[in-house]
């Protein structure tokens, strides 16, 4: 019989409209045959529907309108996670869970500890992985140990701002100097990252990215060229070829990624051999270094100047626009999308059968 595919997407995070454009490349890709596929919205507000018309509404966001409310009711017996409240109560059972969700609430081990308590296998990095990937300022202090190269960095907490502000900036121009970046710790998409160019700038900097979370971190600019790498597997994962990303920015920001038609993607990357199997080699490792599961894109810079490959972060849910990198990299690869979502729920379904 067909297995039950929830594909959970929107949410609560500043990521809300890219997931619901990856959710519409996942709905079409997933093979109706094998599965039957349910979908699940969460409002930026945070109200859960299940819907299910035309994938196009998705995207629009007018799905909203169509959705019925679904509540969450996790039952590890019954291997139950949502029940549509109203009328008559009806339990649905789901043997799958795609959280294509992106940022907070989603790519950050708070669905995971949720479908974990459900006991209902799901794609993708678990709480842990899930967590440090999600929080810039972890996922350095997770490469550092596993001796991965990156950028200089420092770190505060939002509330430093109000008492050390000038210690942190006099700090930050003697450990990194200018121009630096500035980036909530917990964030995605370039949402709330800055440069600074000065004193001025970096204070600005500092309040904007404590905007978005508790955490910020300052990095050292890197004059580069950005690469990115698809991983995909579980305990042994599969390292894709290398893409390079040309911003139409500055640098790459929630613009250049997503609006601005001008940035490019270049499949593979045309960069030496040996450059391409340090990416790849380093993809494995910090996959490896913070338990991920399933899938995630790594990301990179070549600094332009002495040629070093340098960690830049981990995404445990990779945007699937038709833009995005990492379906690109497995299409480049000989797969199909399709099979890209089988092997995804099979990694899902295998991990669970683990430990547990
Ligand atoms: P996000 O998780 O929001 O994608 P990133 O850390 O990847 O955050 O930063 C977004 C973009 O900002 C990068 O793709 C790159 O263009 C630029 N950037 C970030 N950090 C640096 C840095 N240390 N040096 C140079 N560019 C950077
Ligand atoms: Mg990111
Ligand atoms: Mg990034
Ligand atoms: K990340």
């Amino acid at each position: 019989s067909k297995k039950t595919v929830a594909v959970i997407f929107g949410g609560q995070s500043s990521e809300h409209e890219v997931s619901r454009t990856s959710a519409v490349m996942m709905l079409q890709a997933l093979d109706k045959e094998k599965y039957q596929v349910l979908s699940v919205g969460i409002t930026k507000k945070g109200q859960w529907l299940i819907y299910n018309g035309p994938v196009e509404h998705v995207k629009t966001g007018e799905w909203e309108k169509f959705g019925t409310p679904v509540s969450l009711s996790p039952d590890a017996t019954k291997k139950c996670f949502l029940k549509i409240v109203g009328g008559n109560v009806k339990e649905i059972p789901v043997d799958v869970v795609i959280p294509v969700l992106h940022g907070a609430w989603g790519e950050d081990g708070t669905i995971q500890g949720l479908l974990e308590m459900a006991q209902i296998p799901y794609v993708g990095c678990g709480v842990l992985a899930s967590a440090v990937s999600m929080d810039k300022v972890y996922t350095k202090m997770i490469a550092k140990a596993a001796r991965i190269p990156q950028a200089k960095y420092l770190w505060l907490h939002k509330n430093d701002l109000e008492e050390k502000r000038e210690r942190i900036l006099d700090h930050a121009e003697k450990k990194l100097g200018y121009p630096c970046f500035v980036k909530p710790s917990n964030a995605g998409s370039s949402v709330g990252i800055s440069k600074a160019k000065n004193r001025e700038q970096l204070s600005a900097a500092l309040d904007f990215a404590a905007g978005y979370d508790r955490k910020v971190i300052i990095e050292e600019a890197i004059d580069a060229r950005e690469f990115e790498c698809a991983v995909l597997g579980n305990e042994e994962p599969m390292v894709s070829g290398v893409g390079e990303v040309l911003s139409a920015a500055e640098f790459y920001d929630y613009d250049a990624k997503y609006n601005n038609s001008d940035s490019r993607t270049v499949i593979p990357a045309e960069v030496e051999e040996e450059k391409t199997e340090e990416m790849r080699r380093i993809a494995r490792k910090i996959f490896r270094a913070v338990d991920g599961s399933g899938l995630a894109r790594v990301d990179f810079f070549i600094d332009k100047k002495t040629g070093r490959v340098l960690f830049n972060e981990l995404n445990t849910m990779p945007g699937f626009t038709p833009i995005s990198m990492y379906p690109m990299l497995w299409v480049q690869a000989g797969m199909t999308e399709t099979e890209l979502m089988d092997r995804f729920i099979e990694l899902a379904l295998k991990r669970d059968s683990g430990i547990r």
